[in-house]
């Protein structure tokens, strides 16, 4: 379908007519997270003139300090979804308990992961931020949904995506079918197909990762860091804007690797799998990439609560194989093997990728 003029609303459609078991009723919801983001984009963009610009003063859930973009973004995704009569249940950052639908509404089958503002402690300073989000079907016959609704892990996901508050305001999301992004075109309120089956490069040359951590972390990573900064074929550089959405984003579009290791702070990963890491890692890996813990493939993951942290590496195909193979390999193994073989230094052992 042709860039620029393509909707979103007519790209839906005309990928729902491909497959006959399309209920469509999961793009209802889709159109419906479309619409909220024009709404939260259209504040996000003024901000700094109405007043929703800092802390409620308020905590949410995990403690952390809400600010009036992220309950405002919470709750406009809530009235988006809410009355539709697809929806069984929600589940937001915002948001300690499962979010039912009132009973003044039909309920539906799916349920809806997100994380409504992702980055919100850039807002005022005007950095790109995002809302993340996925559905899953609900699995229990139950009237009222439970935590183990929930508990899925990302490979029964029927679609995910993020929307990217940016110098564009754009739409990302997969049905399992591929990617594809939207930018939103402001003079006429709707999002136009701007970048169709969106692929992942194999490889890149950027990692993100805050490297004020790397004093906790594990060895492993420290190494793989190192390599990619003295990587022999081509020069990696860091890049890390510290908003989760615009740092994948920009790493699904040129390739390379987005990682946040457990550290001593956060002992399991400071990122949230359910609402932040597996929506994203089922579009990294429609779009050519994959996402880890370090040790298994996201996908596979079943989430033991609704706020559940982990460690994460997403990317490219050839940094993920990398840093298993650093995580696997162990430094220790590989100084064994180097100092059989002679090498010279063992910064040179450290270094040097055996992929
Ligand atoms: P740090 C933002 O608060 C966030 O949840 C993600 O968007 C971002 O990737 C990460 O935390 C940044 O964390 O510890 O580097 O500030």
């Amino acid at each position: 379908m042709q860039k620029g003029v393509t909707t979103l609303g007519r790209f839906l459609l005309e990928e729902q007519r491909k497959y006959s078991y399309a209920s469509g009723e999961f793009t209802a919801i889709l159109e419906q997270i479309a619409f909220v983001a024009k709404v939260i984009g259209r504040d996000v963009n003024k901000a700094g003139l109405i007043n929703i610009l800092g802390q409620t003063g308020s905590t949410n859930s995990h403690g952390e300090e809400q600010q009036k973009l992220d309950v405002y973004a919470h709750t406009k995704v809530i009235q988006a979804l809410d009355h539709l009569g697809k929806v069984f249940a929600m589940a937001s950052e915002e948001e300690k308990e499962i979010i039912h639908i009132p009973e003044k509404f039909p309920k539906g089958k799916y349920l809806v992961v997100f994380d409504p503002l992702d980055g919100s402690s850039n807002i005022d300073v005007n950095i790109s931020i995002g809302t993340i989000f996925g559905i899953f079907k609900k699995k229990s016959e139950s009237e009222a949904a439970t935590i183990q609704d929930f508990l899925q892990p990302g490979k029964n996901l029927v679609a995910s995506g993020y929307v990217i508050y940016g110098s564009s305001t754009m739409f990302v999301y997969t049905t399992g079918n591929g990617v594809n992004g939207f930018t939103l075109d402001p003079s006429i309120g709707e999002f136009l197909l701007s970048h169709p089956a969106m692929k992942m490069p194999e490889y890149g040359q950027i990692y993100s990762a805050n490297e004020s951590n790397s004093s906790s972390w594990k060895e492993e990573v420290v190494a793989y860091i190192d390599c990619l900064r003295n990587y022999p074929e081509r020069k990696y550089t860091s890049r890390y804007i510290g908003s989760l959405v615009a740092d994948f984003h920009r790493n699904l579009l040129k390739g390379g690797v987005f990682l946040y290791p457990e550290d001593k702070q956060y002992p399991q990963g400071k990122l949230r799998l359910l609402y932040e890491i597996i929506p994203l890692a089922f579009i990294a890996e429609q779009a050519g990439g994959s996402a880890t813990d370090g040790e298994n493939n996201i996908m596979d993951l079943v989430p033991k609560s609704l706020h559940e942290r982990t460690p994460v590496v997403i990317g490219s195909t050839f940094e993920i194989a990398l840093y298993q193979q650093f995580i696997k390999e162990g430094i220790r193994k590989r100084k064994k093997k180097f100092a059989k073989s002679g090498k010279s230094t063992l910064e040179k052992a450290i270094r040097e990728p055996v992929i």
